[in-house]
């Protein structure tokens, strides 16, 4: 379920672009936007603090503290109700345009009394934004470009969150008296980067007392729709749930309908019409006797169809029905096989936890190796200085020797900026100090294909960028990728031994899936990296995991399942060998 102090961000952070929205000091729009983060990345549940507990997390003082234990109370924070009250919705809705903006939200809003995505689209098609203070023809285009990705994304959530709700509706109906098996399929468990709904299948003789349990779960806001087979809900963020009641017999076939994908079910329900068979959510028949074959297991029905179990990231129709049949699905990659994380972030950047907090943090994660990659002072609000990140390193190697053979040994490194030209933020010799650098595009996102793409292959060409960090950038919903000619940048991966980064932050996801498998025809490495800006973070090395596995991807294929003598063979680079 969403942690309370998701809750809490969200609210802040709405807060935050309503203080931006009607005029409020920037400086009080960042004190909550700060908050926000805090809050959201915070170890402990809000909930669960009182007022001085609450000061105690960073950025949050006596005010902001307030607003948390009357949210917590109430439901509500007045002072946000206020704000909410000054606008309407629409005008907040126009701010999750990236190209738009609070400032701009609020001048399409007094100027042109627009207050809808749909006003404003057509507001430019009739090229009347241009004329406004601050607009032109080229931010007319870049709302537009924003409009069709939001649209595109339309009401799909994040994998995070979907798999939150899923997990509690999943323990909750298994503790049901009468359920023998309960799991979830659909695109959850295909592991897509956005989820549409969650379809829950329980097994049960009997299914009223799992639909029962089910629209009495606390967060339903609407029962859509209540049967004997099939009841929909929907929750307070949205999201609707179906929950699928089977005969135990029927699960496996059951569950591997459910899962999809569509396109991979036409291709399975295909190949079973050629053997005399027909394969529905109820089983694998023969079709003369109208018998049942199989259908208890997964397992099962792939054998009887002549396929090895095929895992559901693959089940996409993208080439997996022919390697199953061949015999030749790869081994992917797990989450028990990653052994380290490349990138990730303290407090003496823009992280939330100090190092040691975060080492603890890894450490108890079982990893056999750990790198801690700063932000380096390129990005100029993280106030880098060549003192503080050597000071750091001392305090590293301190750390390194504390946890130690046979524990966890940790890499000191940074991520550094790919500035226009493609250069990054110190000289060779300062970066030869570090184990491992990561380096990533953090600003201008819109060069043009061909300058962006030297831009990248000349990060790769720098012997001393191992990874080139979220190597589109795109937000999912949020922001595009970047305009890049994607071969040559690849190819300059492989060539140079630079690893793609799989970046897990469910906002992220970058590589995706197609990406991956696109890459990995050039023969590129790739790193799955949670990139944690605080110690909660570091769990989302799940969801970079899955989209590796979508990306067809062997242990081999992954730097940081590798042992550290491997690793760092591959770090020196074209550094000289030694
Ligand atoms: P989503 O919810 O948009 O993220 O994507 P899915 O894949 O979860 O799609 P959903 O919820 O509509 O259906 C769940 C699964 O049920 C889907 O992956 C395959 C199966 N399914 C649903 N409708 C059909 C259909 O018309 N034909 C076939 N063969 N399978 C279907
Ligand atoms: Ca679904
Ligand atoms: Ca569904
Ligand atoms: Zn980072």
């Amino acid at each position: 379920m969403a942690r309370p102090n998701d809750e809490v961000a969200a609210l802040f952070q709405e807060y935050a672009d309503l203080i931006s929205i009607t005029g409020g000091e920037a400086f009080r729009a960042r004190v909550y936007e700060k908050a926000a983060r805090a809050i959201g990345g915070y170890h402990a549940d809000v909930s669960t603090l009182d007022a001085k507990g609450l000061t105690e997390i960073p950025n949050v003082g006596k005010s902001i503290a307030e607003k948390v234990v009357e949210y917590i109370g109430t439901g509500r924070v007045s002072a946000v109700e206020e704000l909410r009250a000054k606008i309407p919705a629409g005008v907040r809705r126009l701010t999750a345009i990236p190209a738009l903006g609070p400032k701009k939200a609020l001048v399409v809003y007094e100027e042109l009394g627009i207050s809808s995505i749909d006003e404003l689209a057509d507001a430019i098609h009739e090229e009347r934004l241009r004329d406004l203070k601050g607009f032109g023809p080229r931010t007319e285009e870049n709302i537009l470009h924003g409009i069709a990705l939001l649209k595109s994304a339309g009401d799909r959530v994040r994998l995070d969150v979907a798999t939150d709700l899923a997990e509690d509706v999943v323990a909750v109906l298994s503790g049901v008296r009468g359920c023998r098996r309960c799991a979830y399929a659909g695109s959850l468990r295909r592991g897509r980067e956005t989820i549409g709904d969650i379809d829950v299948l329980a097994a049960a003789e009997k299914s009223g007392p799992l639909m029962r349990a089910f629209t009495e779960l606390p967060y339903v806001t609407e029962v859509i729709a209540r049967g004997e087979t099939k009841t929909s809900i929907r929750t307070g963020k949205g999201l609707a749930v179906d929950l699928r009641v089977v005969p135990p017999d029927s699960w496996g076939a059951a569950l591997q309908y459910f899962t999809g994908s569509k396109a991979h079910n036409i291709r399975t329900r295909n190949l079973a019409v050629h053997q005399g068979l027909k394969l529905s959510e109820y089983g694998l028949f023969d079709v003369e006797s109208g018998e049942k074959v199989v259908s208890e297991t997964e397992e099962e029905v792939y054998a009887r169809l002549g396929l090895p179990w095929i895992p559901p990231p693959l089940r996409e129709d993208r080439g997996e029905i022919e390697a199953g049949l061949r015999g030749e699905l790869p081994e992917l990659v797990e989450e028990r096989d990653i052994v380290g994380d490349l990138h990730t972030h303290t407090d003496l950047t823009d992280g939330l936890a100090p190092l040691e907090e975060m080492v603890a943090a890894a450490a108890e994660r079982g990893y056999a190796y750990y790198a801690i990659t700063d932000h380096g002072p390129n990005l100029y609000m993280q106030q880098m200085t060549d003192e503080r990140m050597l000071a750091q390193r001392e305090r590293v190697r301190e750390l390194d020797r504390a946890h130690g053979k046979p524990g966890m040994r940790l890499l000191h490194g940074a991520e550094l900026n790919i500035d226009p030209d493609g250069a990054v933020d110190w000289p060779k010799e300062f970066l030869a100090g570090f184990d491992l650098c990561v380096a990533s595009v953090h600003s201008h996102f819109n060069q043009g294909r061909k300058a962006l793409t030297r831009r990248l292959v000349r990060a790769c060409e720098n012997p001393y960028v191992n990874i080139i960090g979220h190597p589109t950038t795109r937000l999912i919903g949020k922001r595009p990728g970047l305009d890049v000619d994607l071969d040559e940048f690849f190819a300059a991966c492989a060539r140079t031994g630079t690893a793609l980064e799989i970046n897990a932050h469910p906002d992220r996801l970058d590589l995706s899936d197609e990406h991956i498998l696109w890459a990995g025809r050039h023969g590129t490495k790739f790193a799955v990296d949670s990139d944690a800006h605080s110690v909660i973070h570091l769990a989302n090395m799940r969801y970079g995991v899955g989209t590796a596995q979508r990306g067809r991807l062997t242990k081999d294929d992954v730097i940081n399942t590798w042992s550290l003598t491997r690793l760092r063979r591959f770090l020196r680079k074209g550094r000289g060998t030694v």
